[in-house]
């Protein structure tokens, strides 16, 4: 039977949902423009005041906001609480550039532990369990938010950190962990580990995974499900916007439910910024309608996803945010064909290639090239030449018929290439060099 931490918020009609939000919001607009001129001023450019914000449906009235914003007003020109209200610090340097930091109130510490509490609780956590966290610890989100929904929950948190693989699996055997939390290239790192150790997924406790922080395809999931005998839920989240556990899977391992009672999401065309229609692709928009130290409205995340409305099977009424597929810093154009990452990564999985792979994009004569690495595995490791070579031509095949994309394969050896402890690096792109 479904579980819920907050079932009268998690199952709250929409119009209840709808209600919180209408009154979150406008209580937000005004401490924002009240607390933190650099809003007031973004408004003032757009035209907009406080009082022009009724409800929700007003948002699309108030500007968006951009790395950039808090890059140009880095460390703290976001803040909308004094510096002795702020109990915690968080940053991320991202993929590209300068870091971000934000900040965290006792309350808004508490909102993160709640939400990130109920999806322990959707993946079937009690204050029986006992969970692992290989997320790593300090300034990013991802161990610390998970520690703090665990500790919340009342569960025993065993706060591994990242890293020291060998050591990793001891701890999950010997103290007989039973929620593993990390990214999925960790959790799949974790699991070839144990099979090389000669341990098969019996001799552990574990019952299920919370993973994120990284786009990782349906097939990395039945792979990391297989390798830990686990079921492997998705949790999403960003620094800015609070951490993991902005949205969060169910039962139904379909999507993430975004937690509507502290953020509003909206899908927009990242070229025009017009807000679309919901199943259609855009990019992920949130709103923190909450959080006090650092109220971050109409923020553009840079993901690329889609949300969906309607009934779910496990009873919640949240919106639910399908998996995204990457970001738009992440897409490669490819002789102008976009080409994300995890597309890749569905390919190789499906012929039975490990997520062991790297993306090289080079320009050769103006015209780009895509290589992808990837590494057999042990068992399909072989010097016979024509094998290899039929192996690789198959892969370019079912790449182009997925990315309709002529795609060089160059076949390594298990173990080549770097694994991950954290979020991994599947791109190299030479032409940005
Ligand atoms: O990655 C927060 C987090 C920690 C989420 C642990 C989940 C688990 P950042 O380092 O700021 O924060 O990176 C945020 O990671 O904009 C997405 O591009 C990506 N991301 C996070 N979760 C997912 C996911 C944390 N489930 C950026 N699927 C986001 C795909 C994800 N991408």
């Amino acid at each position: 039977m479904e579980k819920y931490y907050q079932p009268e918020i998690e199952c709250a009609s929409r119009k209840q949902i709808r209600a919180w939000q209408d009154e979150r919001l406008v209580r937000q607009v005004r401490h924002a423009y009240d607390s933190v001129p650099y809003y007031r001023h973004l408004m003032e450019e757009q035209g907009v005041t406080p009082d022009d914000i009724q409800s929700a449906n007003d948002l699309h009235k108030l500007p968006f906001t951009y790395k950039k914003d808090l890059r140009d007003t880095y460390p703290y020109g976001l803040f909308a609480v004094p510096m002795k209200d702020i109990v915690r610090l968080h940053a991320s340097s991202g993929t590209t550039g300068k870091q971000i930091v934000v900040g965290y109130t006792l309350e808004d510490l508490d909102i993160w532990d709640t939400i990130v509490a109920r999806q322990l609780v959707a993946a079937g956590a009690t204050e029986e369990d006992k969970v692992h966290i290989s997320y790593g610890y300090g300034l990013f989100t991802g161990g610390l938010g998970l520690h703090g929904g665990a500790t919340k929950l009342g569960a025993t948190v065993i706060p591994a950190s990242s890293g020291n693989t060998a050591r990793q699996i001891t701890i999950l055997k010997d103290f007989g962990s039973t929620i593993l939390c990390c990214t999925p290239s960790y959790a799949d790192y974790i699991g070839e580990t144990l099979q090389e150790m000669g341990i098969s997924p019996d001799e552990l406790s574990l019952k299920a995974g919370i993973f994120g922080a990284e786009a990782w395809s349906e097939e990395m999931r039945r792979d990391i499900e297989k390798k830990l005998g686990i079921k492997a839920y998705n949790i999403y989240g960003l620094t800015e916007i609070m951490g993991p556990g902005v949205a969060y899977e169910c039962s139904a391992q379909d999507g993430m439910h975004v937690n509507e009672d502290h953020f509003i999401v909206e899908i927009i065309d990242p070229e025009t910024g017009e807000v679309l229609p919901d199943g259609q692709q855009g990019e992920l928009v949130f709103s923190c309608i909450t959080r006090q130290a650092f109220p971050l409205l109409r923020y553009r995340t840079r993901d690329i996803g889609a949300i969906h409305r309607g009934t779910c099977s496990c009873g919640r009424t949240f919106v639910k945010m399908s998996k995204p597929m990457g970001r738009t810093d992440d897409m490669l154009i490819i002789r102008g064909v976009n080409v994300f990452p995890s597309q890749i990564e569905t390919v190789l999985l499906n012929h039975g290639y490990p997520a062991n792979y790297q993306i090289i994009v080079d320009r050769v004569k103006s015209t780009d090239t895509l290589d992808v690495h990837v590494e057999m595995t042990p068992e399909m490791f072989t010097d016979n030449m024509g094998e290899i070579a039929r192996r690789q031509k198959e892969l370019v095949e079912g790449l182009r018929s997925l990315l309709g994309l002529a795609a060089q394969v160059t076949l390594v050896a298990p173990k080549s290439i770097v694994r991950s402890e954290g979020k991994a690096v599947r791109v190299i792109d030479k032409r940005k060099i």
